[in-house]
């Protein structure tokens, strides 16, 4: 069985399918997303459709929460999360719902044990005393030492001393990083440059570029 760990997808639909063609997918492949599926690219709901109804294996996006922020009534939420989660149906929402923050590939055929988680953990922490907040949003370590969601620091990644391999995504301004320990998989897809995929056990990466760009990196966040 080979594991296809997939970077930010961020609704680009049909650059998700010919990614996995090109992984040439068999029914024996496990799929895992990094989350932020959704938002600012062209099939926000289609994304969420196909992999809830495909089974493929998920960790939560800073993305992904904002949309369950809105269905839970929040008010301070971008009217983009909210078009998305009005769109999606109960069967989507709760399949976001079910989405953990990190998750543990247990059989990659790897020797070292590989995570999965959408913005990063701060080194030094263990991994159940990790924060939501950089679950979610980590990028940076900053020279104090203090977590940072911003890119005003050494990229956490860098820092990150396994011995778990973690496998993440959220960094487009970065994108793609292999680090020691850590690999990040946001190639920037919905901004018109790749998806990524990393192949476990090989750890080959297998690239598709974005058919056009969607969104603005400066909008980033
Ligand atoms: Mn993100």
């Amino acid at each position: 069985m080979r594991t296809l760990v997939v970077g930010d997808i961020h609704g680009c639909l049909d650059e998700l399918h010919a990614l996995l063609a090109r992984c040439g997918r068999g029914p024996d492949d496990r799929v895992v997303l990094v989350g932020d599926l959704v938002a600012k690219g062209p099939d926000s709901v289609g994304v969420v459709r196909w992999a809830r109804e495909s089974g493929v294996a998920a960790v939560l996006g800073n993305h992904d929460a904002h949309v369950l922020r809105a269905v839970h009534g929040e008010d301070d939420v971008r009217p983009r999360h909210r078009a998305i989660a009005e769109a999606l149906d109960a069967a989507d929402i709760a399949w976001l719902e079910a989405l953990p923050l990190w998750l543990r590939l247990d059989a990659a055929g790897t020797e070292t044990p590989h995570l999965v988680v959408h913005g990063g953990l701060v080194p030094g922490v263990a991994l159940e005393r990790q924060e939501r907040e950089h679950l979610l949003n980590l990028r940076s370590i900053r020279a104090d030492g203090t977590p940072s969601r911003r890119l005003d620091g050494t990229p956490w990644a860098a820092l990150w001393p396994g011995p778990e391999h973690v496998v993440f995504g959220h960094d487009a301004v970065r994108g793609l990083q292999q680090h020691p320990f850590a690999t990040g998989l946001d190639s920037g897809c919905v901004y018109g440059r790749e998806l990524t995929a990393l192949v476990l056990p090989s750890r080959e990466l297998v690239t598709v570029p974005a058919h056009r760009a969607y969104a603005a990196i400066a909008g980033q966040k």
